[in-house]
């Protein structure tokens, strides 16, 4: 059996972006913070990392699609932090967001991944963002790292 996956290491050549949301940039920055670690750590070099910022998650694919448009980033790592309200705000938000992201992907064939928390409460959110259960930022990065060197092989 031919098993063909990608390797966890970067040649620090890679040009990779984050995109984060400002909003619960209190989440956020934890999980922009993971994902650098994880890039560092995996053999990235820094000046190829880019940082871009937007509102909230529902403009996500809004600028996801115009960087993989450019063409100029071999990956590319969303990040943000959807947190449900009272209202039904959030269903629309997250849902948006998400077939946005996916969308975008698929159209230009690059990796994207996906680190954008969707829920409930705020302790689930800190749960996620370096405690309990990890960070998603560094989980995201390491799957992007993955999916591009999935790529060279596919
Ligand atoms: N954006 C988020 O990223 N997270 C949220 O929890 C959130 N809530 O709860 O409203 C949120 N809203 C803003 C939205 O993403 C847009 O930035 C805004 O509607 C302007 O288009």
């Amino acid at each position: 059996m031919n098993i063909i996956e990608g390797k966890l290491h970067l040649d620090g050549k890679e040009k990779i972006a984050i995109i984060n949301t400002r909003w619960n940039h209190i989440i956020t920055d934890r999980l922009t913070e993971g994902a650098k670690d994880a890039f560092l750590r995996h053999g990235g070099n820094e000046k190829n990392l880019d940082l871009v910022m937007v509102p909230g998650a529902f403009e996500l694919p809004f600028a996801l699609e115009r960087m993989l448009a450019s063409g100029k980033y071999d990956g590319i790592c969303t990040l943000g932090a959807v947190i449900r309200g009272a209202t039904p705000h959030f269903d629309y938000i997250s849902a948006e967001s998400t077939k946005g992201i996916a969308s975008a992907t698929m159209k230009y064939e690059k990796p994207v991944t996906y680190g954008l928390l969707t829920v409930n409460n705020i302790e689930q959110a800190i749960e996620r963002a370096g405690s309990k259960a990890g960070n998603k930022g560094f989980e995201a990065m390491t799957s992007l790292i993955e999916m591009i060197n999935l790529y060279k092989n596919l």
